[in-house]
Order: C-alpha cells, then structure tokens, then sequence
C-alpha cells in the first residue's frame, strides 16, 4: 500500500498551470433560465391569443451529437427527445410535455425533466406533464384558445440549412415517389388538423424569425466567444499548414481548438480547399495533398451553445503569397472590408453597394464584378432567418465577397461574422489576421 502520494503543493501547482493553459477558452457560456421565459414571454404578447404549439425533436441523428430543433430550443433551452411545448397567451402559462422514459431508456439516454423532482423550478416551466396527456391537455383547455393554434408552417432551419433550404430539399427529395412523404413537420401539421378540424393553424415561424435575427445580450455574449474560439481554430489551421501537408490536417488543427473551447463542433462541415479546390465553393473532401505555390481557402465556425460562426480565409500554402495571387487578394480584400464600413444600423444593401463602388474607384481598383451588399444572416443556423432589408442593432452578418479563376486553380474568398452595434459594427472574428502583411508573418513563424 502506497501512502502520502497525494501531495497538497503538486495539486495547488497543477491547479495554476491548469487555470493558465486553459485561459480564455475554460470560461463557460450557455444562457440563464430567466432568457428562455423572457422570449417565452415576448412570443406570447405578439400572439396574443390562441396557443402556441412547437415540437422538438424526437430522435437522435445517427453519428453525431445530438442538437434540438432550433425553434424549439429558442423557447425552451431543452434538449430532451419527443418534448412539445405549449404556450397560452391568455393563462401565461408555459407547459413542457415530455415522453415517460422506460427504465432502459433512462440507462441509455440519461433521465429527461419529467423525472427531475425540481424539473420546473430548474426550468421556469409553469407544469411539465407526459407528452401522453398533451391531446387531453389541449381538449380540456380548447375553448380558452380562441380557435386558433400558432405552429409551425413554415419549413425549420437547421444548423446548416436556412429554412428555404429545407424546403428545397424536400421538394429535391419528393422527385421520384419512393421518397415523397410527408416531412415530419408536415406530418405533425396534418396530425393537428385530423384531430382539431375547428382550429385554425397559423404559422408562428415570422415572429419566431423576427425575433431571433435580434440577438439578446446573452446571445451576443455567446456569439463573442464563439467569434474568438472559430478565429483562433483558423489561425491554428494556417499555422498547420505546408507544402506536403493534407487538407485534412488544416481541419484537424482548427478541430482541436473548437472542441477545447466547448463547443460541440463546426457549425458546417469545414471546408479546406486547396489549389483547384479553393474553387469549389462547398468543397468538403478535404482530401487533397497541398502543394507549393496553392493557396489553401478555409471557410470555418464552431457551434457554441447552438450559435454559429462563419469565418472564411485564404492563405498561400508555403507562406508568400504570388504576385498574381496578391492581386486577386486585394481587390476581395478591399470590397470586404468596405462592406465591413458600410454595416450600420438603417443602412440597406444600396447604400452597401454604393459605398464599396466609391471606394473601389477611390483606390482605382477594379472590383471585377464585385458589388457588396448583404451577407447572410448568422445565428442557430450558418444561414440564418431573413433579416428584411434594413439593418437593425444586435443582427448578426456574415460578409463573404469571393473571386474564383479555375482556369489558374485560384480561388479567394475572405469572410467574417459581425454584430451590428448601435454605431457600427463590431467583426466577431477579428483574431485571425487578413491582410496580406499579417498572414505572412503569422505563416513565417511557422514550427518547422
Ligand atoms: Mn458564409
């Protein structure tokens, strides 16, 4: 028997080298039970009336963590399966319905809420019944809802897909008649109308959308962090990278850093195109061995509690740029950052456009049919809901110009998430360097 291993002063040190290593990155985020009953809140005042119904997800996909529906976790921050949940404007009441587990479920997939005997003081939820009793629920308390069930009628979003893109999908999926049945969403719609003919179903996902392209103090707090982590995971992919190296050890290097940083991976399957595959817009192979004289494209975000990141870079692979990729690189470069100027709150995509056009004559660059405008909106979802036409304080853009000549193998495309202050812009993902000198110097102080 060993004794007096445990040593008081070993502990304490490693504690401090744990703490510094650690850093920026061991802080926690997530978001307090208080927000959830807040936008529970706001969605009841616009509804007004009627009763909001919205479902989570019921299954787990196969071969990656499990992520709740994005509405549904807006609302609810709960990551149970087969969890629905119902609001009632003219009761105020929140109520949470959730599957009654088997034992063997609650081995395999952890207990959910119902079982937790302080379920609703830990969630804010005013009752959390078994999801078996929800018809019952909804009977019972039928005449106080006005004739009116606020769903979801729209297609969902996913962590990658806007809720266009899902529709699209859908209808890709229904071309032969083997694959066209209903979307569950639509299943769950016709369920609804099948048992509840007198109800009239509106779709709640505009003021759902209206409300999440405004991001809460909570969520701007998230989305710094994630902006840090995903700059950091680019950085660390250039400085992965060399001639000989394969594009999928640029991903690996950006991986290790996102998944320290705590969250539960990338916000879209990471794209590492080199040479010929800078081209590719959506290039995820990441398979191709990088040669001298490339240019790596790497377009990258980490999901961190159900936000997500959009970060685009292009670096030379063996650290100097060309003279021709210079060129190229400048005149993105330039649009984007005029961009970057122009996102203020009230400006539209015209005066975006007009901008970048007077500065690219100022600097007598030819912006080679570059024009500026609105990005893509970025939040639960890579492209997030539409944003309207004018920019408003707490939305956040990713801005993404890009020039492709596959004809030289040469593609450039420079992005960054940014936040719209009251005066501005705040670039979410400032930390990882873009201008030419920058990348270069970073890329000359690479480890042999
Ligand atoms: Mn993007």
């Amino acid at each position: 028997m060993t004794r007096n291993r445990f040593s008081p002063w070993r502990f304490a040190a490693c504690l401090v080298f744990l703490a510094a290593v650690s850093g920026l990155f061991a802080q926690r985020t997530g978001y307090s039970r208080e927000e959830f009953a807040r936008r529970r809140a706001a969605l009841m005042d616009q509804v007004k009336d009627g009763a909001v119904v919205l479902f989570g997800d019921a299954v787990a996909p196969a071969g990656s963590h499990f992520r709740q529906d994005n509405d549904f976790f807006y609302f609810s921050g709960n990551e149970d399966l087969g969890a629905i949940l119902v609001l009632v404007p003219s009761t105020r009441a929140a109520t949470l319905f959730l599957p009654q587990q088997t034992a063997r479920e609650e081995m395999v997939d952890g207990p959910n809420l119902l079982k937790d005997p302080e379920g609703k003081t830990k969630s804010g939820f005013t009752d959390i019944f078994a999801v078996g009793y929800l018809d019952e629920f909804l009977a019972r308390n039928l005449s106080r809802f006005g004739g009116r069930f606020h769903v979801r009628l729209s297609p969902r979003d996913s962590l990658d897909n806007a809720r266009s893109e899902t529709g699209l999908m859908d209808g890709r999926r229904s071309r032969s008649h083997y694959n066209d049945q209903l979307s569950v969403d639509n299943y769950r719609i016709v369920k609804l109308k099948e048992r509840y003919p007198q109800m009239e179903l509106r779709d709640v996902a505009p003021l759902i959308d209206a409300m999440r392209a405004v991001k809460t103090p909570e969520e701007i707090a998230v989305m710094r962090r994630n902006g840090k982590i995903s700059a950091e995971a680019v950085r660390q992919a250039m400085l992965a990278t060399r001639p000989g190296a394969f594009e999928y050890e640029v991903e690996a290097a950006a991986m290790s850093v996102v998944l320290k940083g705590g969250a539960k991976g990338a916000a879209y399957a990471p794209i590492v195109g080199s040479g010929p595959n800078s081209c590719i817009w959506h290039y995820d192979e990441n398979s191709r061995r990088v040669e001298a004289g490339d240019v790596v494209l790497m377009d990258f975000g980490a999901d961190l509690d159900h936000l997500a990141m959009d970060i685009t870079r292009t670096w030379p692979a063996s650290g100097r740029f060309t003279e021709e990729q210079k060129e190229v690189y400048r005149i993105v470069l330039e649009v984007q950052k005029a961009c970057i100027e122009a996102y203020k709150p009230g400006a539209t995509p015209k005066d975006v456009r007009d901008h970048v056009a007077s500065v690219m004559k100022a600097k007598g660059l030819d912006p080679r049919g570059l024009e500026g405008g609105f990005g893509h909106g970025v939040g639960l979802c890579v492209h997030d809901v539409p944003l309207g036409g004018v920019l408003k304080e707490g939305m956040v853009f990713a801005i993404e110009p890009a020039l492709y000549y596959p004809e030289k193998n040469l593609g450039i495309r420079i992005e960054d998430t940014v936040l719209i202050t009251r005066t501005g812009c705040e670039v979410l993902t400032k930390d990882v360097p873009k201008e030419i000198d920058e990348i270069e110097k970073l890329m000359a102080g690479r480890g042999k």
